[in-house]
Order: structure tokens, then C-alpha cells, then sequence
């Protein structure tokens, strides 16, 4: 598939940071020391519904892990896939009596446009689950053959005992597990599997549902997990540095991949760090396509709202803090985004170097995004209050907001 368009990364005088983030796995902060090309894998959307202001929020999160990348000289190698079928897909387009191929094709492209919008770097590999499949079926039938997976009634699903490592991810307990497991796409109550948790790799074919050519699977077509691990084992290898996407996918999704990835190549872990995002609320409840309750950023867009301001309200937040949506958070948003492109519109002003080196450092800990705007709006605040002589830097702080945080000015 293709991606979208990038916007241009302004480059910076001195010299960039290291990144600490939060793992998921160990639970703490770990210093990332990726090589000379960094590689990061993000789950993409299912599409069958706009993109949520929750969605952007962890897109925003893995946008500023590449932009701190780029600001050491590094190059990035970013991944992300789209779950071009599933069941939630296939369901949507049935409710609605439209076709599940149109849906996707037509929610991607409005994703594409609303990423674009938001200035979030595109991936160098835009890759469907249907395009896919072709790489998907040996992985699966490599684990059947290496007693990772057995069948069941023609579905195909991986058995999570063949893991020594299975739970190092989330940190679960068996019960939360499965309870997760069956909110979150998994099917822990049907009879003849080995563990209620055990994930599907294949599903065989369905009457009335597309399927594929599975070599000896048979037709059908993919599961969740599996789709992610074979797209980011294609693309990046294992070990790459970071696997990223909102915390409801800690468990099941990621913990199955870094199982299935395990099973796969005898390593652990697939990622160096497992990156989670806080999750959106609406109406004091996670913001969702199931639920509903949804602020869209085309429907934001539509009304005349200035996307920097979008990004300015996402940025307002740490990425791993749960927040709510508000009329309030956007109108704040706007305000500041008033406050700095006023400041930035001098040709002089107070000195810069210290405040690109105050973003730097905040981005650098556990992006830190709220605390580099609290700096941004310092200096906004003293050009205000009572200007400067240096030449040049309103043009130097718009590049440092414009590469760091990805806020056109
Ligand atoms: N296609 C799969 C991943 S392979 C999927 O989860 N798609 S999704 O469309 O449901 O979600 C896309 C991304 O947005 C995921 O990283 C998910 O964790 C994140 N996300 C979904 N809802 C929210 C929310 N309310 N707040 C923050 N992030 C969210
Ligand atoms: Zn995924």
C-alpha cells in the first residue's frame, strides 16, 4: 500500500538526544541505543471507522520517538500495517451493506489524509493484512510443524504453553488475561482448545466471508497477531528497537506477537521496548469504534479546526497518561498555538538555544511532550512580556516546534 506524504523535517543546530522510554515488558525506563538506522514498528488501524482522536494521540506518541531519532542524524525505519480484514471489519460492512474491501480502501485513504494533516511522518512500509497473507501462511505452518500450533476444527491456533516467555510482555496474571482475551478479540470459551487463551493463526474459510489460498492451511484467512509479527519480521527483522501502540494492545496483541516471534526464531523479545499509549475517554470512557463515542479529526478538520491545534491538544498530554477529550482541551490548544505563532512572528527575540535544548531534554525523558510545550510557552512568554535582540530566533524556535513536535507555526 502506499503511505502518505512527508512534511519536511527542518534540521537543527547542536546536537540531538538519546531517547528513554517506558517498556512495557520490564516496566521501567530503558536507554534505546538503536544503530544507524532505527527501526520501530507501529500498529496500524483497522479501518472500518475514521480516525479517532485516540488513534492520533498514539500515532502523535510514535511520531515523536521518530522525530527525536531524526534530530540525532539517525535514519528510521518505520512500519506500520493496516488490518485490512478482520472481523470487526467484516462485521461494520455487513451492518451496513457495504462492501468490506471499499470500507477499508475508503477509511484508509481518509486516515492518510488526517495523518497527513497532522504532520505525522508516514512509514517507509505501509503494509495491508491482505497483501500480506502470502507471507503470513509459512510462518503459520512453520509453527504447526514445530508443534507451536495445532488445529482445530480447520482453524489453526497457536499454543501459548510452547512459550517459556509467554506473559513477559503485559506482566498478566491468567485471569486478567482472560478476561482481556475476551474483550479484546479472542475466543477463550470455545470448547477443544488447549489454553482458553491460545490465539488463532488461520481461520478457515467462513460461508460468505472472503478467504485465501493457505498452501496446506487450506483456504482462510489470517489472524490478528500473526499479521504484525510476519509484517515486522519481513520488514524490520527481529529486535528491532520499538513496537509501539496504544495500551490496549499490550495484551492480548503484543504479548501473542512476541510469542509467536519467540516461537518463530528461538529470541525474545521481538522489540527492545514495548511502548504503550495512553488511552483517549470521551464522555468518561475510552473513546471507541465499538462504543461510539467519538471525536473524529476529519469531522475537526471539516469544522475549520486548525490541525496544528489538534496536534498542539494531543501534545498537551504525556503519552502514557489516560486523559479526556474536551471542548476545553482544543480551546486551550488554540489559544497557545495563537500565543506562539504570535511570538514566532518577530524577526527577534529572546535567545533560542536554550529553550531547543529544554524540548531536546523533555523529549529525550520518556517524551515528555507536555513539559516541552511548558518551555515553549516560556519563551513565548518573555518575547511577549519583553522581546529580545537575537536575530533569528522566532525562525530558529519554529524549526525546533516544527521538527521536534511537528507544529507547523
Ligand atoms: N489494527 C489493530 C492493530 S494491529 C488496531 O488495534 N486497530 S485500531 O484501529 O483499533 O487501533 C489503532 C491504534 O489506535 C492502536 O494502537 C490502538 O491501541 C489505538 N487506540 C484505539 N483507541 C484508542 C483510544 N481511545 N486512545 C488511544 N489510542 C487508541
Ligand atoms: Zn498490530
Amino acid at each position: 500500500m502506499h503511505a502518505w506524504p512527508a512534511s519536511e523535517v527542518p534540521a537543527l543546530p547542536g546536537q540531538g538526544r538519546d531517547l528513554r522510554i517506558h517498556d512495557t515488558a520490564t516496566g521501567g525506563l530503558v536507554s534505546l541505543d538503536p544503530g544507524p538506522v532505527a527501526r520501530i514498528y507501529v500498529c496500524g488501524i483497522t479501518p472500518y471507522d475514521a480516525t479517532h482522536i485516540g488513534h492520533a494521540a498514539t500515532y502523535n506518541a510514535f511520531d515523536l520517538v521518530q522525530r527525536v531519532w531524526l534530530d540525532t542524524k539517525r535514519q528510521v525505519h518505520y512500519v506500520q500495517n493496516v488490518t485490512d480484514v478482520d472481523d470487526p471489519l467484516l462485521e461494520r460492512a455487513e451492518r451496513d451493506g457495504v462492501d468490506w474491501v471499499a470500507l477499508a480502501e475508503k477509511e484508509t485513504a481518509l486516515f492518510r489524509e488526517d495523518m497527513t494533516a497532522l504532520r505525522m511522518l508516514p512509514p517507509r512500509h505501509y503494509i495491508g493484512a491482505v497483501e500480506a497473507i502470502p507471507g503470513i501462511v509459512p510462518l503459520v505452518e512453520r509453527l504447526r510443524d514445530a508443534g507451536a500450533a495445532y488445529e482445530l476444527e480447520g482453524d489453526v491456533y497457536f499454543s501459548v504453553e510452547s512459550d517459556p516467555n509467554f506473559g513477559r510482555v503485559s506482566g498478566l496474571d491468567a485471569a486478567a488475561m482472560r478476561l482481556l482475551s475476551a474483550e479484546r478479540g479472542g475466543d477463550p470459551d470455545r470448547p477443544g482448545k488447549k489454553n482458553p487463551l491460545d490465539p488463532m493463526l488461520w481461520m478457515a474459510a467462513r460461508e460468505g466471508e472472503p478467504s485465501w489460498d493457505g498452501g496446506s492451511l487450506g483456504r482462510g484467512r489470517p489472524g490478528w497477531h500473526i499479521e504484525c509479527v510476519a509484517i515486522a519480521l519481513d520488514h524490520l527483522g527481529m529486535g528491532f528497537d520499538v513496537q509501539g501502540g496504544g495500551s490496549d494492545l499490550a495484551f492480548p496483541h503484543h504479548e501473542m506477537g512476541a510469542s509467536h516471534a519467540q516461537a518463530l526464531t528461538g529470541e525474545f523479545p521481538m522489540a527492545q521496548a514495548y511502548v504503550h499509549a495512553g488511552m483517549v475517554a470521551l464522555d468518561g470512557e475510552k473513546m471507541s469504534k465499538s462504543r461510539g463515542n467519538l471525536v473524529f479529526v476529519s469531522k475537526l478538520r471539516q469544522d475549520g479546526v486548525d490541525p496544528a491545534a489538534i496536534r498542539l491538544t494531543l501534545l498537551a498530554h504525556h503519552y502514557r497518561a489516560d486523559w479526556e477529550w474536551t471542548d476545553q482541551v482544543l480551546v486551550d490548544a488554540q489559544a497557545r498555538l495563537g500565543r506562539w505563532r504570535a511570538a514566532v512572528s518577530r524577526p527577534d527575540g529572546p535567545p533560542a538555544e536554550a529553550l531547543v535544548e529544554e524540548i531536546r531534554v523533555a523529549l529525550g525523558n520518556d517524551l515528555d511532550a507536555p513539559a516541552a510545550l511548558a518551555a515553549v510557552d516560556r519563551w513565548a512568554a518573555l518575547q511577549q512580556e519583553q522581546g529580545g535582540t537575537d536575530i533569528g530566533a522566532p525562525g530558529v524556535v519554529s524549526r525546533a516546534v516544527d521538527a521536534l513536535l511537528g507544529v507547523a507555526l
